[in-house]
């Protein structure tokens, strides 16, 4: 568990249960960067038919969509109006993020927006509105061991606290809540407006993937170009040139642990013991079998 000695520089106070700054809205725990007057409104928020939400659990590969989707169509009235040139995540009310509603409430069309909410507090029109979602997965897994270094780098844990993470995120007690109740709350609801696309799937195959989304947003590429924005959303080149796109939030310590940290499949194995392996198959697999989720954990 992590201790007050780590020193958080948040602005929240930090849930010990969570081991991280935690807003509750309808009993779900948010980030301490949402409040209760933003939730509001963006459940209540009129989608627009040409807006394209990207969504996941936290640490699925958001922010690759988000590049990938703004090189496939580069005139979204977010990133156009957006000060900052990037695009908001939409629950969210701190600075420097700023108010991610307030932004994207007021773009123009089409907007493009970032969101981790999970389907029950999504914007209750959105399929009358017939908007789209792009709904990222990663295995639990990788997203497990990719959240403990971001919390890492936010100083809520030590590199002695992974067997309390471990346990805090299978029982979810985690931003976001449980990583199955959010994957099946989306995956259970997909049709023609919602497109699930699969963390690992991008890593085999980059190209097929952005082709992929633009026939799916209505902007479709042709082969060449999806090859060349493949090329420059492979992990080291956006590493290289993406980091001022993206909202890394102002207190993450990128020396302790970089946004673009490793970027691949299966690095869960360099930190799951046989046994921590198992509990996390033993409470996950069952369920993933009977959801009739595919899920790839290389
Ligand atoms: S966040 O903070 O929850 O919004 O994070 P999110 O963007 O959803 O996920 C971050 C992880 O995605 C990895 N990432 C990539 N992987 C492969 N290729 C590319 N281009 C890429 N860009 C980002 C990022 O490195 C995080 O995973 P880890 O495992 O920590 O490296």
């Amino acid at each position: 568990m992590a201790s007050n000695s780590l020193k958080p520089t948040f602005l929240t106070e930090i849930n010990p249960d969570y081991a991280a700054p935690v807003y509750f809205y309808d009993k779900f725990p948010l980030l301490g960067a949402s409040c209760k007057e933003v939730m509001d409104q963006v459940t209540d928020l009129e989608p627009r038919k040409d807006d394209v939400y990207i969504v996941g659990y936290p640490k699925s590969g958001t922010n690759w969509l988000q590049i990938l989707l703004s090189q496939i169509y580069q005139d979204w009235g977010t990133l156009r109006e957006n000060e900052q040139k990037r695009i908001p995540l939409l629950e969210v009310s701190e600075k420097p993020n700023l108010n991610g509603f307030q932004q994207f409430d007021k773009a123009s069309s089409p907007r493009l927006v970032k969101s981790h909410l999970p389907y029950h507090l999504f914007p209750r029109k959105h399929q009358e509105a017939d908007c789209k979602v792009v709904y990222i997965v990663r295995n639990p897994k990788d997203s497990c061991v990719s959240l403990f270094h971001m919390m890492k780098g936010f100083r809520l844990v030590r590199d002695e606290d992974w067997a309390d993470h471990m346990t805090r995120f299978v029982q979810g007690k985690m931003w976001y809540g449980n990583w199955l109740d959010h994957v099946t709350g989306w995956v259970n609801n997909a049709g023609h407006n919602i497109m699930i696309i699969h963390y690992e799937d991008m890593k085999k195959d980059l190209t097929s993937a952005v082709s992929r989304l633009s026939d799916f947003i209505g902007h479709p590429l042709s082969l060449t170009e999806c090859q060349l924005i493949a090329e420059s959303g492979n992990f080291d080149n956006m590493k290289k040139t993406a980091l001022h796109q993206i909202n890394v939030g102002g207190h993450l310590h990128q020396d302790v642990s970089p946004f673009f940290r490793k970027g691949v499949a299966g690095d869960w194995k360099n930190a799951f013991t046989v046994s921590q392996n198992e509990i996390f198959d033993t409470v996950f697999d069952q369920k993933v079998k009977e959801s009739g989720l595919k899920i790839s954990y290389e």
